[in-house]
């Protein structure tokens, strides 16, 4: 279920005691089983969603079927409106999701797809966490194939995690983890990650938001108007037919989606905008600028606040990384200002880069999406604190070092050596330890890394060739678990591994964490491994 987007969303079916009073917001109205037409629009353009007044609710959904012929335009006096979907939000601590096949227009004049989601034909509602709560999620598989949910960057106990080993079959399985929301506030994501599946079932739509919330965030004037001054912006490219119909290959895709919509625009208010940009791409970066070079606030890293905001004019996002982005758009009414990929300035190695064998949008330059200034909001946030948070960085005093080498073999990239083997632990982690991994990339491509279970901090990057190490760019000096490592580098990165050990009677299922590439196809073909978190003298851990 979305909020009424013109790019059309209808799942089959209404998800099963989807909403039991506590885990949904307002604004509960499931899409109906009618297929997605495309929008009218009297300037070519598609019919913006109903339009939500400033008081931090969701915009009204009932009109529920997005089939384009609710002429509701703007719904009131602000609109706000757009073409993209603005996931429904769910508030509360017992949350349900059901995954399911569906359908899904990505373009105004398309035809609709097949396609999958939580609770609605593509994406998934935006969950919210807030730190200290114990949360139970349940989650029905109403699909045709099995899957995993996993909370990408939550610090959950292993059998909690989502990972491979978490099945929810076919046809109804159900998984029912619980959990205490350790993070601070942040944005996360969920997403299947069915070993050897991932790529296909994020393709077809399956992924959701998670913003965490905690009370140092909340204490701060921070645009969080969800949906108004506050957006989850997701940016996956899709490989689209001349008819716009989703296809299952090549990886690299020809088209630039943004929360399931091509040809992307958003009204936004007139006055400062927080972006929450996820890379949920199969396998490329995005190098993100706007269209007239304006600067913009870097407020958070994956899993957290900076200590203060960095201004950039230009970001590179990698798979599975998010950044929270505040743009200023106070002199902005009436105009358009256009957030673009720069996929020409990506180095060599990078994958959505120039290659000599370039296909999709590798290498070149295009819209992401188009933000229409309105007026603004009565309560907007006018100016960003000086300062966000502080972190306490681990001491690399006594850390443990913990070498990783990326490498390429006739069986695909390996991680120390190895592929991705269910059955196999490869890494052990001392619990109540602080450890550095080292990350060195001897492949000709730039491999997003990731781990599960804790948060880094960037301790250097140790580029390739006899040039000493440089520290951690200010912008990405914030809590991380993702992070692209370049041809030939080695990036250091610091973490505890403070809990979650497991007991030796465990299986595997109840002990093992991953760590892998975030291309997903990469992914899928092994470059990933399981590492667990011994009790603190255990034998295991002994060198
Ligand atoms: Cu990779």
């Amino acid at each position: 279920m979305f909020i009424a987007a013109a790019s059309g969303c209808g799942d089959d079916d209404q998800p099963a005691g989807d909403t039991d009073g506590e885990s949904s917001a307002s604004g509960d109205g499931p899409t109906t089983g009618t297929p997605p037409t495309p929008p009218t629009a009297t300037d070519g353009a598609p019919t913006p969603t109903t339009g939500a007044d400033s008081t931090g609710e969701p915009p009204d959904t009932t009109s529920g079927d997005s089939t384009g012929d609710d002429t509701g335009s703007t719904g009131g006096e602000k609109g706000y409106g757009g073409n993209i979907l603005i996931p429904e939000l769910l508030e509360g601590n017992d949350f349900d999701l059901v995954i399911d096949e569906g359908t899904h227009t990505f373009t105004a004049d398309g035809r609709p797809s097949d396609t999958a989601g939580y609770n609605g034909g593509l994406l998934g509602p935006t969950m919210v966490w807030t730190q200290g709560e114990d949360i139970t999620i349940s989650l029905t598989n109403e699909m045709a194939d099995d899957t995993t949910t996993h909370w990408h960057g939550a610090h959950v106990s292993p059998e909690n995690d989502g990972g491979p080993h978490q099945m929810i079959t076919s046809g109804g399985g159900v998984w029912n983890p619980g959990f205490e929301v350790l993070n601070a506030a942040a944005t996360m994501w969920y997403h299947p990650h069915l070993h050897e599946e991932t790529a296909n079932q994020v393709r077809r739509g399956l992924a959701g938001f998670i913003i965490v919330r905690d009370a140092i965030e909340s204490a701060l004037d921070l645009p969080r108007e969800y949906g108004i001054d506050d957006l989850p912006l997701v940016l996956q490219d899709k490989q689209l037919d001349d008819n716009g119909v989703l296809l299952t290959a090549p990886d690299r895709g020809n088209t630039m989606t943004v929360n399931g919509t091509a040809d992307a625009y958003k009204e936004v208010p007139a006055q400062l905008v927080r972006l929450r940009l996820l890379n949920g791409s199969l396998e490329y970066a995005y190098q993100l600028e706007f269209s007239d070079g304006r600067p913009f606030q870097i407020i958070a890293n994956d899993l957290g606040l900076l200590e203060a905001p960095v201004q950039l004019t230009s970001l590179r996002l990698a798979p599975g990384e998010r950044f929270e982005v505040v743009v200023d758009f106070g002199d902005d009414e009436g105009d358009s200002v256009t957030l673009r990929s720069l996929n020409s300035e990506l180095g060599m190695g990078i994958i959505g880069g120039p290659t000599p064998m370039a296909v999709g949008l590798e290498g070149t330059d295009f819209d992401v999406i188009r933000f229409d200034v309105e007026g603004p909001t009565g309560t907007p946030t006018t100016e960003l604190p000086a300062q966000l948070t502080t972190h306490a960085i681990p001491s690399e005093v006594g850390a443990v070092p913990h070498p990783m080498v990326m490498t390429q073999s006739v069986d695909g990239f390996l991680l120390n050596g190895a592929s991705m083997n269910m059955q196999v632990i490869n890494e052990y982690v001392e619990g109540e330890t602080t450890e550095i991994w080292s990350i060195e990339n001897q492949t000709a491509v730039a491999h997003p890394f990731h781990i599960h279970d804790v948060h880094f901090f960037v301790l250097d990057r140790d580029p390739v060739g006899p040039a000493p190490a440089v520290e951690a760019e200010d912008y990405e000096a914030g809590p991380k678990d993702t992070i692209l490592v370049l041809p030939g580098e080695t990036v250091r990165f610091i973490a505890d591994f403070d809990d979650f050990t497991f007991d030796p009677a465990d299986g595997i299922a109840q002990a093992a964490y991953m760590y892998h590439c975030h291309i997903l196809p990469h992914e899928d073909d092994g470059m990933m491994g399981q590492f667990a978190v011994c009790p603190p003298g255990n034998q295991i851990c002994e060198p």
